[in-house]
């Protein structure tokens, strides 16, 4: 059972919600003030290179951990700013729509899991995207590598999304060698593309070396002097499947776990990559006037040979492992380098700080959830981020909980506290593998299952301190009722600002096998009617009994989905 404090806080916000009495009352997100530079002449714009890891645990690279070997990013982050209290989303989609729009889940209707390739869904088409800002603001915009931000028509691509020119996959988990993406048993299909054609014919080519190698090609043709350049190199290392070349597993030999073997191999050829992707940027004349920003895009799957160690949690939760984003900065225009930022930041702070960087006009953008931080970054103010609302997925709840409110699953960050509610994800510390074979019973031998809240089945309060614990050891929610409730009030207001889920379910036409065997667009533009979209799976209220019948079959969907996203630990996403 609930402790009492919780559900009394628990009953504040189901009376807040029920009674619609958020609101206007509760203050906006708070922010600090932080003094501005002072205007004056024209910057120059500097060319920004944003690499996104796939995966990458906090455990995962060499500055947090010695085993695994990457004397580059260790270098560049050592001579940067090691960003060392930034978050990410838990999942794949939902950074990168982070990171795109600028803007929080609820506000982009991607609160609820991945895009899946046979969805048709995308950014909302409304909403603009940072490279549109920086392409506006003069910028020649390339990304090279994953997308995972939709594709059911042609308006999703990301060269209708403001990128130039785009190489790279579609969907979410694809071959690194053959280029295959499936969305279920049989329904696989070819994903690697260039521009908005199909890149046939690339098979036998190692994912990460042919993204490099087109990152390498794009600095060589640009001129460095004539335009400012955003290269976005959205690496699908180190995701599942976990393949690597040979060569680069041999240094990793005396690892016994084979999982643990690989992925470290696979971290080292984002090494050996961002490596290359840095003497192209000296070499082609772009360095000096360089941001470089090294990010992963989610916490581990240790199931799979990454570590969060020691943080609690993994990949899909909202535990720390999940969300506490390895990321540092490097650039020769840092005022003040070789640092550690305890700042707090979001993912959604790249856009208002990078079309801030670039120049451009930040104002255009209504409804930007990240704040400007490159004085935190760059000089060491302090962040204006007080707060970070780490997700509100009103499709994730109990169905058993009589307080229904609390059983949504969300988590929000307010200063040094971190409060969750509903099923945050499986809690466990799992320390680095050390056993030679993959997952079943020896999973169990090597997590920390101690968990005092193992039994707790219908607890959905917790709260933490995150700076004083940074690994959630210690449980406070029943101890400070006070902050319990602070923290429930500010996710009661963001949920008042939040837009409807679109959730939609599998479109069969997007099968491969009916478009040559290739994932591409495959609703016409004409077909497609954006009114009605938000009409989607879920909407704040009562249903009546025939609507709830109507939406029957998107229930069974959403049972999957919910199971697909807790059960089996989501490795495909
Ligand atoms: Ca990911």
């Amino acid at each position: 059972m609930q402790p009492p404090a919780a559900a009394a806080a628990a009953l504040l916000w189901s009376l807040l919600l029920s009674l619609d009495l958020l609101p206007a009352a509760q203050p906006q997100p708070n922010q600090r003030d932080v003094p501005k530079d002072e205007p004056g002449a024209k910057k120059k714009q500097p060319h920004i290179v944003f690499i996104l890891i796939d995966d990458q645990g906090f455990n995962d690279i060499g500055y947090h951990n010695p085993t695994i070997k990457t004397p580059t990013l260790d270098k560049l982050a050592a001579e940067g700013v090691r960003l060392e209290n930034y978050y990410v989303q838990p999942i794949c989609t939902p950074s990168r729509s982070q990171l795109m729009t600028g803007r929080y889940q609820i506000h982009t209707g991607l609160q609820h899991s991945i895009i899946r390739p046979s969805q048709p869904s995308c950014l909302p088409s409304h909403m603009d995207t940072l490279p549109e800002r920086l392409r506006q603001a003069g910028y020649s915009t390339h990304l090279v590598g994953k997308w995972h931000l939709g594709f059911y028509r042609k308006a999703c691509l990301p060269t209708r999304k403001g990128f130039d020119t785009f190489f790279g996959s579609l969907t979410g988990s694809v071959d690194h060698y053959n280029y295959l993406s499936c969305d279920g048993p049989g329904v696989c299909g070819y994903d690697l593309h260039d521009g908005e054609g199909v890149a046939w014919g690339q098979e036998g080519k190692y994912s990460t070396t042919l993204f490099t190698q087109r990152a390498r090609k794009i600095l060589e043709s640009h001129n460095p002097t004539e335009k400012p350049l955003f290269l976005f190199l959205s690496l699908q290392a180190v995701h599942t499947p976990l393949q690597t070349p040979k060569s680069y597993i041999y240094p990793y030999r005396d690892m016994a776990n084979i999982a643990r073997r690989k992925l470290a191999a696979m971290v080292s050829t984002v090494d050996e990559a961002v490596r290359n992707v840095t003497y192209a940027l000296r070499k082609y004349g772009f360095y000096r006037n360089s941001v470089i920003i090294y990010s992963t895009d989610n916490g581990a799957q240790p199931f799979t040979g990454g570590s969060n160690w020691p943080l609690r949690g993994r990949k899909g939760t909202y535990w720390e492992g999940g969300i506490r984003g390895v990321a540092f900065v490097h650039s020769p225009l840092l005022k003040r380098r070789r640092r550690v930022s305890k700042a707090l930041l979001h993912i959604t702070d790249w856009f208002p700080t990078l079309v801030g960087l670039a120049g451009g006009n930040i104002s255009q953008s209504r409804g930007l959830d990240g704040f400007d931080v490159w004085p935190t970054i760059s000089e060491g103010r302090d962040s204006p981020r007080q707060e970070i609302l780490h997700n509100i997925d009103p499709l994730h709840k109990h169905t058993s909980e009589s307080l229904w409110d609390t059983s949504i699953q969300a988590a929000i960050r307010v200063g040094d506290w971190k409060l969750l509610t509903g099923y945050p994800g499986h809690g466990d510390w799992v320390p680095p593998q050390v056993l030679p074979t993959l997952p079943g019973r020896w999973w169990d031998l090597e997590r920390n299952i101690l968990s005092p809240y193992k039994n707790s089945t219908y607890k959905n309060i917790w709260l933490f301190n995150i700076t004083a614990d940074p690994c959630e050891r210690h449980d406070l929610a029943d101890q400070r009722p006070d902050v319990v409730l602070q923290l429930l009030a500010r996710l009661a207001y963001y949920n008042q600002t939040a837009v409807p889920v679109y959730f939609p379910p599998d479109d069969p036409r997007a099968d491969p096998s009916q478009h040559e065997g290739a994932w591409v667009p495959w609703v016409n533009e004409e077909e497609e009617q954006e009114e009605g979209k938000y009409e989607g799976v879920y909407k704040k209220g009562r249903r009546t009994k025939k609507e709830k019948k109507q939406r029957c079959p998107l229930c069974k969907l959403q049972s999957f989905f919910l199971k697909l996203n807790t059960g089996m630990m989501s490795n495909r996403i």
